[in-house]
């Protein structure tokens, strides 16, 4: 029998996994699978990291965060002035770097985009949003079943497991397989905000002998205030976004939200002397 934890959309809130990965070991996880998304718009990206690589996870994919640290490498921003959201992205992405060291970053950056892994005979399929992008709305839970049907279609796993959309998910494909996704653990958002604010969504599987014997969705309290005090310590980009989303669990980051963090904070300057400094 192995019990095994889903850990995704961590977004460098360490203080939300250190309180999920006190959580599983109480509880005696064996393994771990990292769903990505791990870094990035919260303070901690190397605590997060590190304490994530301590555990040697089973798998572990790469996100859409992650990706931009890979299209940053690359030098593939070009037109970013008029983007909001890619202004935020370098932004945030020049804070990760000031505390992940080159290599680290360029880890994060070459992750593979699916894997899978066969647990006590049970197969199952890892990835951030779909087995081939780690973007995208595809897999929102209102998505049409095709698309959930898509995620297996040329697989004999039994289960698929994703994050990116930060929202907790359980369904099945056309035949019958499962689709499972345990929520975000740094940054929960919900429609239904309340359910969410300050705490930290995983899950965990139970498998034994090619079978699912128990499946938890867990959402663990954590101490809000202290990671915003180490948001504002850290001198964290968006930090007025970051604080909102985590106290109250609606979505912040839109593009009105970013426009005018922009605007006070002069982020489009920064943008640019990181793209022209291009130290990543
Ligand atoms: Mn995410």
């Amino acid at each position: 029998m192995k019990k095994i934890a889903l850990i995704a959309d961590v977004h460098g809130n360490y203080t939300a996994l250190k309180a999920v990965l006190a959580d599983a070991k109480q509880r005696e996880v064996d393994d771990y699978l990292v769903l990505g998304d791990i870094v990035n718009r919260g303070p901690a990206p190397e605590k997060c990291l590190h304490a994530l690589q301590e555990k040697h996870p089973l798998a572990w994919v790469i996100g859409n965060h992650e990706q931009v640290y890979q299209s940053l490498l690359q030098q593939k921003f070009q037109d970013y002035t008029a983007n909001e959201k890619a202004i935020l992205a370098i932004v945030t992405s020049g804070y990760d770097r000031c505390y992940l060291k080159h290599h680290e970053f360029n880890w994060l950056a070459n992750l593979p985009l699916c894997q899978e892994v066969t647990i006590e005979k049970l197969k199952l399929r890892i990835f951030h949003a779909t087995p081939t992008s780690c973007r995208g709305h595809l897999t929102v839970p209102t998505a049409d079943p095709a698309n959930f049907d898509e995620l297996l279609a040329n697989s004999n796993a039994q289960i698929a497991v994703y994050g990116h959309t930060h929202q907790t998910l359980l369904r099945q494909t056309s035949d019958g397989r499962l689709i499972i996704n345990p929520g975000s653990i740094g940054l929960a958002v919900s429609g239904q905000a309340r359910l969410v604010a300050g705490q930290a969504k995983y899950a965990i599987l139970t498998i034994s002998e090619q079978k699912l014997l128990d499946l938890q969705f867990l959402s663990i309290a954590y101490d809000v205030n202290s990671e915003i005090e180490l948001a504002e310590k850290r001198k964290l980009p968006f930090e007025r976004l970051y604080a909102f989303l985590l106290q109250t669990g609606v979505f912040t980051y839109t593009k009105n939200n970013v426009h005018k963090e922009n605007l006070t904070h002069n982020y489009l300057e920064q943008a640019r002397e990181l793209i022209e400094k291009n130290g990543w």
